[in-house]
């Protein structure tokens, strides 16, 4: 059985718990708020979240890296196409999701809420929000007019970028682009999403 461990409402975990719902995988998903309790650290040392096991000794940080590992596993997947264009555009995008969206947003979250006033302004923090402004130019470009961002189905992309964008529009209150903020919105009103929310509600 597919496990996710993750934060209550956590953004990272629920890409892969909702990745599961698209596929009609089993999983069980184990929630717990901040700080990770010594049990999880013991498991995974770093103590970020999310975390995936399943069967033959699987344990598994970086949601990427378990969302790759989902389609693999027990693909194939339409959400991983295998056609060599649709395929090298979704995997750009879904690891550039975390490496150059998610990633810049870490210290971003962590200057809004745990820096001390007098660090809440620094270079980095304009360093992070423009790259990440960039990148989201970009997204936005290959959008386009589009409902997907890669053909005309869901893929691993679609579910990457906008959970990213939850963070910016969520946690960072950041504007997004108007026809990323509808990508963002059609994702929400999906079935699958709706589940892996609720998977990770607050208690
Ligand atoms: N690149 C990692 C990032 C993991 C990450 O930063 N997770 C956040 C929660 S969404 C976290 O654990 N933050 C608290 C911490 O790092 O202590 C991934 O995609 O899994």
């Amino acid at each position: 059985m597919i496990t996710i461990h993750n934060f209550s409402r956590g953004v990272r975990g629920l890409r892969v718990v909702w990745q599961c719902e698209e596929m009609g995988l089993a999983y069980q998903a184990v929630g717990f708020e901040f700080p990770p309790p010594p049990e999880y650290r013991a498991k995974y040392p770093p103590g970020s979240v999310p975390f995936l096991e399943d069967e033959g000794g699987v344990a598994i940080g970086e949601s990427v890296a378990q969302m790759l590992y989902l389609a693999q596993r027990y693909g194939p997947t339409p959400l991983l196409p295998a056609e060599p264009a649709a395929l090298a555009r979704v995997l750009q995008l879904t690891v550039g999701a975390e490496a150059s969206l998610g990633g810049l947003m870490n210290p971003l979250m962590g200057t809004k809420f745990a820096a001390p006033d007098a660090d809440k302004v620094n270079w980095t923090n304009g360093f992070c929000e423009a790259r990440v402004a960039d990148m989201l130019d970009y997204v936005d470009g290959l959008l386009g007019e589009g409902d997907f961002f890669v053909g005309d189905s869901l893929t691993l992309a679609d579910i990457a970028v906008s959970t990213s964008l939850g963070m910016w529009q969520g946690a960072l209150g950041k504007d997004v682009a108007p026809r990323l903020a509808a990508h963002r919105d059609r994702m929400r009103e999906r079935p699958g999403y709706g589940a892996a929310a609720r998977a990770f509600a607050a208690p």
